[in-house]
């Protein structure tokens, strides 16, 4: 099998080319990455990468400079990354609403598309149900992937609900949220993950935009998924059948587990994981999320209801602020206070086409720019 990967430096990049190295039978035609251009040559070379692309035009001739590969640039690079022809396969594990484009053409293309970016899907993932309904999209977001294991085989409407599972962020028992540290909120405990979804896992953002995800992947209303905090992280969702049946998918927490499974799908592979030891695990708890502690995973759920293009200002709004927060220039609720602001002033559109959202998200830019 041939794939492409879009955000081979990231985080889930790094893994995917573990996982690949393990697997031995997939060829990497082209990768493409941000600013680490080193580290994307080194990663050309070590898996024999004939195309590589970095997503900054600006940096087009530093590439060229240090590789000898064919070099792509920016967004038409990496729009042409998601569309190779020999490419069975896109793994699209790149942050933030631009991996849109890129993931838009893929399935326009009818590539199958491993999906690790959610931005893309909370912002735009209406319009692509919308246009291409018969899009291939295996998530690989741990809970989703539980999800979309854990369907497999049943019908749709057999489903009562599904239950997705959140570790509970670091602040969980802290009652005080005013004078929580960037040095805390980036010490989380069970995922290792990148800085903007670490701090959206202490805000519940992040388990706010995986409903979100949900409803686009599985095309399920927002009330029939309950969102349940697990702190062991060793149940990456559920789904309950309507005869009160429920299944799950378990496995200590590692993001080469849903990757590979995303890889290798239909079919399964042995992993690089251990096997599950239920006697070291010892319990496996559950806790009602606190929606008045971190509302920003309230907002999500009616953000979504009403749909259109508010799910977008949410991504946008969001993203800023937690930027903002790395920076340490606002602290760790002005992301929630401002974020819960814009989206109540934001200007509704229902039914948006792609220049709404992007217009939208313009919006957002100015609209916290004036608060400031
Ligand atoms: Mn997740």
């Amino acid at each position: 099998m041939k794939i492409s990967i879009i955000g081979s430096t990231g985080s889930i990049g790094k893994n995917t080319l573990k996982v690949v190295e393990h697997l031995r039978n997939i060829e990497i035609e082209a990768i493409a990455g941000g600013r680490n251009l080193t580290l994307l040559q080194e990663q050309a070379e070590t898996f024999g990468v004939p195309i590589v692309c970095t997503a900054f035009p600006e940096l087009c001739s530093e590439l060229k400079s240090i590789t000898n590969k064919k070099v792509l640039c920016g967004i038409e690079g990496l729009n042409e990354i998601a569309t190779l022809p020999c490419v069975d396969k896109v793994v699209i594990s790149s942050a933030g609403a631009s991996a849109f484009f890129p993931l838009y053409n893929a399935l326009k293309n009818k590539k199958t598309v491993a999906l690790a970016n959610k931005e893309s899907l909370v912002a735009y993932g209406g319009i692509l149900n919308r246009e291409i309904p018969e899009r291939k999209i295996i998530p690989v977001d741990s809970e989703h992937s539980a999800v979309f294991q854990c369907l497999e085989g049943k019908n749709i409407n057999e489903v009562r609900g599904i239950i997705l599972t959140a570790s509970g962020g670091p602040f969980r028992d802290r009652n005080d949220l005013s004078k929580i540290t960037l040095d805390e909120t980036l010490a989380h405990p069970t995922w290792d993950m990148g800085k903007k979804i670490t701090v959206d896992s202490a805000t519940l953002m992040n388990k706010g935009f995986e409903v979100i995800e949900a409803v686009r992947l599985f095309r399920i209303p927002p009330e029939k998924i309950e969102v349940v905090i697990h702190p062991q992280s060793i149940i990456h969702s559920m789904i309950e059948m309507i005869d009160t049946s429920v299944f799950a998918q378990l496995s200590y927490p590692d993001m080469k587990l849903p990757i590979q499974f995303a890889l290798t799908y239909p079919k399964r592979k042995v992993s690089l994981l251990k096997p599950l030891d239920f006697t070291e695990i010892e319990k496996l708890e559950f806790f009602t999320p606190d929606f008045e502690k971190f509302p920003l995973l309230k907002l999500a759920y009616k953000v979504i209801e009403k749909d259109g293009n508010l799910p977008a200002i949410l991504a946008k709004a969001d993203e800023i602020m937690v930027n903002k927060f790395l920076e340490g220039k606002s602290s760790f609720l002005d992301i929630q206070k401002t974020v819960i602001k814009v989206v109540e002033k934001a200007p509704y559109v229902k039914e948006p086409s792609i220049s709404d959202i992007q217009e939208a998200e313009k919006w957002v830019e100015e609209e916290i720019k004036r608060r400031e």
